[in-house]
C-alpha cells in the first residue's frame, strides 16, 4: 500500500548514494537552499559565564563563539548545558527560537518547549543557540549574511546560514573533552527543523538529525503535498531559500528532486522525523511518505531505513527500529515534552 501511495506522487528516483552524494548536494543547493560557503578557519570559544546548576546536576556555560570570515570575525553566543555525571556526554545541538535571556524573538518562543532537566536526567547535554543571533529571520541582510559575499540565483538563504552556524558549533564541540564527539545530534522545530535537516545533510559529523514538524521544504514531499506549498513559502519567506527556488512555485513537478533526497543524504546515519496529527500545514502524510521514500537510500547502503507496517500511521504511532525514526503524535504545531521523550528513546536505542 505505501509503495502505491509513493508511486502516485511520481517522485524522481533516488540517485545512488553515497556515490552521487556531491551531485545530490549540488542539486539541493542550486535549486532550494543555495550554496553554502566552504569553511576552513578555526572556531574559538570564549567562556563568558560558568556555573553549576540544577542543584548540582548540570554545568551551564555561556560561550561566545568566534570564527574568521571574508569580512572579519563573526561571533555569536551558545549555551552549553551538560550533565555533570556523564563524561563525555552525548548532546542535542538544538537550533532554537529562544534567546539566551529567554526573550521573545517571535511568537515561537512560547510553543517551543525544551524540558531541560528531563533531558539532563537521561544523560544528555543540550547545546543551543538562538537562530536570530546568527542572522535575523527577515529579508534584512544582516549578521552572518554580511560576512560572506552572496548573490545570484543560487546564493544561500537564511536556512543555509543557520545551518552553517550549527556546523560552526559542531567545530567548537569537537574541541571539548566533556562532549561525546560521536553522539552529537542537530535538531530544530518547524523552520528550524528544515534547517537541522539541511545541516546534517551537508555535515556528516552529526550522528543524527531531528526535525519536528518541518513540513514544506523540510521533511515533507513536495509533490502531492497538502497545506503549505512552494508558492506559499516562497511568497512569505523568500529569504529562507535561494532565489531560484521561487521559480518552482506551482510546478513542484519540475523540481529535479524531492525532499526524500534531503533525508537520503543523511544515510547511513540516523534521522528522526516528527509529525503532529493536526499540523495539516506541514502535512504529516507527506512527511511520513518522505521518510518511507528515503528508506531505499539506507537499504542500498545495507542498513534499514524506516521500519513500518504497510499502512499510513494513525496518531500516537512511534516507529523507532530503523535508521529513520518517525513519530506521529496527537495535537498541533508545537514542540513538546512528548517529542523530546521520543528523541531520547530513539537515541538510546541506536546509541547515536
Ligand atoms: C510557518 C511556515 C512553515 C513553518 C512555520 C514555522 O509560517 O509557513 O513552513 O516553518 O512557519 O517555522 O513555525
Amino acid at each position: 500500500m505505501l509503495n502505491e501511495l509513493i508511486t502516485e506522487r511520481k517522485l524522481p528516483a533516488l540517485p545512488s548514494l553515497p556515490a552521487e552524494r556531491q551531485e545530490v548536494l549540488h542539486l539541493l543547493a542550486e535549486n532550494e537552499y543555495g550554496f553554502t560557503p566552504s569553511f576552513e578557519g578555526e572556531v574559538s570559544g570564549f567562556t563568558e559565564s560558568h556555573e553549576i546548576t540544577y542543584g548540582g546536576k548540570a554545568l551551564s556555560e555561556r560561550i561566545l563563539l568566534s570564527f574568521p570570515t571574508p569580512h572579519g570575525t563573526f561571533s555569536f553566543r551558545v549555551r552549553v548545558l551538560l550533565p555533570v555525571e556523564v563524561k563525555p556526554a552525548p548532546v542535542f545541538l538544538h537550533i532554537s527560537f529562544h534567546t539566551e535571556e529567554n526573550k521573545a524573538v517571535n511568537d515561537h518562543r512560547i510553543v517551543e518547549h525544551v524540558p531541560e532537566e528531563e533531558i539532563l536526567d537521561h544523560g544528555y547535554g543540550i547545546v543551543s543557540f538562538c537562530y536570530e543571533d546568527v542572522t535575523s529571520d527577515s529579508g534584512r541582510w544582516d549578521g552572518l549574511a554580511l560576512a560572506y559575499p552572496s548573490g545570484g540565483d543560487s546564493g544561500w538563504g537564511k536556512i543555509g546560514m543557520w545551518a552553517f552556524a550549527a556546523s560552526r558549533v559542531m567545530d567548537y564541540l569537537l574541541t571539548r573533552e566533556d562532549v561525546d564527539s560521536t553522539r552529537i545530534s542537530v535538531s530544530g522545530w518547524s523552520r528550524l527543523g528544515k534547517t537541522a535537516l539541511w545541516c546534517a545533510a551537508q555535515d556528516e559529523r552529526f550522528s543524527l538529525a531531528i526535525s519536528t514538524e518541518s513540513g514544506c521544504s523540510g521533511a515533507a514531499l513536495q509533490r502531492g503535498k497538502g497545506g503549505e506549498t512552494v508558492r506559499d513559502i516562497t511568497s512569505r519567506f523568500p529569504y529562507w531559500f535561494c532565489r531560484k527556488y521561487a521559480s518552482f512555485a506551482g510546478c513542484e513537478d519540475k523540481l529535479p528532486f524531492d525532499q526524500h533526497y534531503l533525508l537520503a543524504l543523511i544515510a547511513p546515519r540516523t534521522v528522526f522525523v516528527g509529525s503532529a496529527e493536526k499540523d495539516l500545514w506541514a502535512d504529516p502524510v507527506s512527511e511520513f511518505l518522505c521518510a518511507k521514500a528515503a528508506s531505499s537510500a539506507f537499504e542500498q547502503i545495507g542498513v534499514p531505513g524506516l521500519i513500518t507496517p504497510d499502512v499510513l500511521p494513525s496518531a500516537e504511532c512511534d516507529l523507532y527500529d530503523g535508521r529513520i525514526g518517525y513519530l506521529l503524535r496527537r495535537g498541533e504545531h508545537w514542540l513538546m515534552r512528548r517529542d523530546w521523550l521520543a528523541h531520547i528513546r530513539f537515541r538510546d536505542l541506536h546509541h547515536v
